[in-house]
């Protein structure tokens, strides 16, 4: 029996429960594509500015909420503000994305907890901010970039097809390495603990470039460090659901949802309906919608839609897209998905 303090359709989910239709949020529903959000960031200056403005970041929460009815808001922040917060020099540039100092094997030592958790209290802020403004029917995600993504910025100081840096670094000179993950974990579960205190109900551990692992280092980085996080925050918040996101896990992706100890997983793009299908005999499943399907939209899209509620309607399924939404992304295309995972039950 689902209990009856589970108020919100995607927490019963979590939870378990199949329901039909599913709950629906999508990745990256606040930004560029949104007027009312471009607004609203030529107010706010810097985007790290924005994301330590509790205010603004509390109304780019809830504009997508509150135009599309979704099932819940994600926070308004960044996977960069931890590095950030840690003393790594963190910079957005205009069209060019984050740039940051490369941190090196040397450089971990001057990484700081303690600053952190002060540096951040204004995302605390936000939480708290829209928990207050949103009914219980709408759950709020707090999220977190996964370690070893979040190593991957940080070592490479930029995005990156391959990231090199990183990669190089973990096979150079694994022990300074693994020192620099162990940080991110610590990092992560108080993090994501503060999410919770100040009124998050889950959290999403976001691993964009998880896929670039071989197997032995996809164990290791992508596998073990998320296992300790899970571990280490239902050991300070019991009830804690955690959904884990490992984008381009493919065949490791049943190996990452038998050993995390995650409560759900996130399906990229690329997972066949079928793979998805054997995870969901196991956790509730979140996706898989092209992004590039929204922005084509039509009938292609209210196709595709249909059929992965079907795939995954006999079990735990939260709607969603297999990566976030892409900046060109008509709003009304938007609307429409939301019609369409709402629409009659699917045969
Ligand atoms: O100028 C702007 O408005 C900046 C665009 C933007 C936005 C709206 C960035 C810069 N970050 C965000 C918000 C954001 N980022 C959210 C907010 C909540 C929501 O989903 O609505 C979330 C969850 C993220 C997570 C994030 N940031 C990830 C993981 C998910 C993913 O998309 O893969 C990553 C990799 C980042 C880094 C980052 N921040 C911003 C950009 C453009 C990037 C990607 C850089 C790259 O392409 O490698």
């Amino acid at each position: 029996m689902p209990s009856p303090t589970l108020q919100s359709n995607l927490l019963r989910v979590l939870a378990g429960e199949a329901l039909d239709p599913p709950p629906v949020w999508l990745m990256r529903q606040a930004g560029r594509y949104l007027p009312e959000y471009r607004a609203l960031r030529a107010k706010a200056g810097g985007f790290l500015q924005f994301c330590y403005a509790p205010e603004l970041a509390a109304e780019a929460t809830l504009q997508p909420v509150r135009r599309f009815d979704l099932d819940a808001a994600i926070l308004f922040s960044d996977i960069l503000v931890v590095p950030d917060g840690l003393g790594a020099r963190v910079d957005f540039r205009e069209g060019e994305g984050p740039v940051l100092e490369p941190t090196g094997a040397k450089d971990v030592d001057r990484l700081s907890l303690r600053r952190m958790r002060a540096h951040l209290a204004p995302v605390y802020e936000t939480v708290a901010r829209v928990r207050a403004s949103l009914p219980p029917s709408k759950a709020l995600i707090g999220f977190a970039g996964a370690p070893w993504t979040v190593a991957c910025y940080m070592a490479e100081g930029k995005t990156s097809r391959d990231f090199a840096a990183p990669k190089a670094w973990l096979w150079r000179d694994p022990a300074s390495f693994q020192a620099l993950i162990d940080l991110l974990v610590e990092a992560t579960i108080e993090h994501l603990a503060a999410q919770i205190e100040a009124g998050a109900d889950c959290v999403q551990l976001f691993d964009t470039w998880a896929g670039i692992l071989p197997d032995a280092e996809f164990r290791r980085y992508a596998i073990a460090p998320i296992a300790r996080i899970a571990a280490g925050l239902k050991r300070r918040h019991s009830g804690t659901r955690i959904i884990g996101f490992p984008r381009g896990a493919g065949a490791m992706l049943e190996e990452y949802a038998r050993k995390t100890g995650v409560d759900a997983v996130g399906l990229d793009y690329g997972i066949p309906l079928e793979a998805g299908r054997a995870v969901q005999a196991r956790l509730p499943v979140q996706g898989n919608l092209d992004p590039v399907l929204l922005l084509a939209g039509g009938t292609a899209m209210i196709d595709r839609i249909a059929e992965i509620r079907r795939a995954f309607s006999a079990g735990p399924h939260i709607f969603n897209l297999g990566h976030g939404i892409l900046p060109p992304t008509p709003p009304e295309h938007f609307a429409a998905l939301v019609d369409a995972v709402r629409g009659a039950a699917v045969p």
